[in-house]
């Protein structure tokens, strides 16, 4: 499988406002939220992985095993609890997070030195691109 470990540096996103909206995020929220240039630190040992994005603002912290359902709290986020399973693929690290919210979920994937991460909410998709540092 691809590898994810390393500190990757904000570089762009698309429609962001629209998913902090479908997650019902607030207005002051959300007009400091898209400012922001997120740092991700992504340690993967086998199927065991932690993920820190780190922001002046506010930070989220997420940890999982492949195939492992786990309790998300989404804290800092929408604070919305999710059920949320994690697995590969092909090279493409694809979440399922259900809950109150239909159509939940991430995929993150890797091309060349660029982490791609889209984000599903309702019929809203983001999309953002971050570079290895
Ligand atoms: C910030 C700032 C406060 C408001 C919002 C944020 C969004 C964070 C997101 C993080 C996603 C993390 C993922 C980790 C995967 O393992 C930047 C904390 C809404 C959407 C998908």
């Amino acid at each position: 499988p691809a590898d994810f470990n390393g500190t990757w540096n904000f570089m762009n996103s698309d429609n962001f406002e629209g998913y902090m909206l479908a997650l019902g995020i607030d207005f002051a929220t959300r007009k400091i939220a898209k400012m922001l240039k997120p740092q991700k630190v992504i340690k993967q040992e086998g199927d065991s992985f932690s993920i820190h994005t780190t922001s002046t603002f506010r930070s989220y912290f997420v940890q999982f095993k492949i195939g492992e359902e786990f309790e998300e709290d989404n804290k800092g986020l929408d604070h919305r609890k999710c059920k949320s399973v994690v697995t590969w693929d092909n090279d493409k690290l694809v979440c399922v997070q259900t809950g109150d919210k239909k159509n939940r979920g991430w995929t993150h994937w890797i091309e060349g030195d660029e982490l791609y991460l889209e984000l599903r909410c309702e019929d809203q998709v983001c999309k953002q691109v971050y570079k290895r540092a």
